[in-house]
């Protein structure tokens, strides 16, 4: 695996790797990877020639006052991390370089960013569609891998390749979770351990409610209330639990197949999301 922290190299390995007409796959993370994170790059690894993995903690989608200083940084164990999961490439690019003193363009992706972390976190989205917006530029990928976790991220991305034509394959992989079914995320190392069992209250209310909505529950609105009932008495403190269509983001009234149910909560001062995809019946696993 090469590592580079300069643009200009890293364009310059990807331009031959295109010499050699190997299809190029990109990874976007902050670091402190975990096995969700792992399974983007083996995805990437199966389905592309050249895996271009970038670690950036990036400031720009970070408000004052959150966690960006305290944000976990674990360089030497992500680059084993990546090597063994079949990385090529390992771009880290350096944040003054990245965002200099006189740096002033941001992307906005209107309507998609506006709910969900976007009303609890402004701002959080223009920083992650202008990092993605200068990372797509400076790597060139044919396709780009992301997680189902971030529902919203998701859906802003679409947009953003979509709206500016961007030639790349968007490929969202399934939610890596522990054991008790709490999400794999890089802030889970930040829960004390006597916290840490509540976590798991999370995903198991998300995943009540699919279970209502097999059974037939169609009001979007009762399994929000219910949900959100069940994460306080949990103890946990409820940012929003909020019945979507993934693609759009906008709230549904009807919990059909296909919508999402998404929530945020606060657990020992961390903040940790999830959401569960509605299916039929049938398509169940
Ligand atoms: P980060 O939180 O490091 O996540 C990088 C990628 O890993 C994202 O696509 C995220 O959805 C995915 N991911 C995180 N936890 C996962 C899990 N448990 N299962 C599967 N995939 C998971 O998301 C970001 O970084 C940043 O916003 C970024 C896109 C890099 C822009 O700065």
């Amino acid at each position: 695996m090469r590592t580079f922290s300069a643009s200009d190299e890293l364009r310059a390995a990807v331009a031959q790797a295109r010499r050699q007409s190997l299809s190029v796959g990109f990874v976007p993370t902050m670091g402190a990877l975990h096995a969700g994170h792992v399974s983007l790059v083996r995805r990437a690894r199966e389905e592309c020639g050249l895996v271009v993995v970038s670690i950036f903690v990036n400031p720009m989608q970070f408000a004052p006052g959150e966690d960006l200083a305290r944000y976990p940084r674990k360089p030497e164990a992500d680059a084993e991390v990546l090597a063994s999961a079949g990385a090529d490439v390992l771009y880290s690019p350096d944040a003054v370089r990245f965002y200099p003193a006189a740096f002033s363009t941001s992307v906005d992706v209107a309507v998609v960013s506006e709910g969900g972390e976007g009303a609890v976190r402004p701002g959080h989205f223009r920083g992650v569609a202008t990092v993605l917006t200068k990372l797509f530029l400076q790597v060139a990928p044919d396709a780009a891998y992301f997680g189902r976790k971030d529902l919203q991220q998701v859906a802003v991305v679409r947009r953003l390749i979509e709206d500016l034509d961007f030639p790349i394959r968007l490929v969202v992989g399934d939610t890596v979770r522990e054991p008790d079914g709490l999400a794999l995320s890089s802030r889970n190392a930040f829960l004390p351990a006597d916290a840490r069992p509540r976590a798991a209250a999370l995903s198991r209310a998300l995943f009540a409610a699919r279970d209502r909505a097999r059974r037939g529950e169609s009001d979007a609105r009762a399994l929000e209330t219910d949900t959100r009932l069940a994460l306080e008495a949990a103890g946990l403190g409820v940012d929003y639990v909020e019945a979507v269509d993934p693609a759009t983001m906008e709230r549904v009234d009807a919990a059909r197949p296909g919508i999402a149910l998404a929530a945020a909560v606060r657990i020992a001062g961390t903040r940790l999301i999830d959401n569960v995809v509605f299916d039929s019946e049938r398509s169940r696993p």
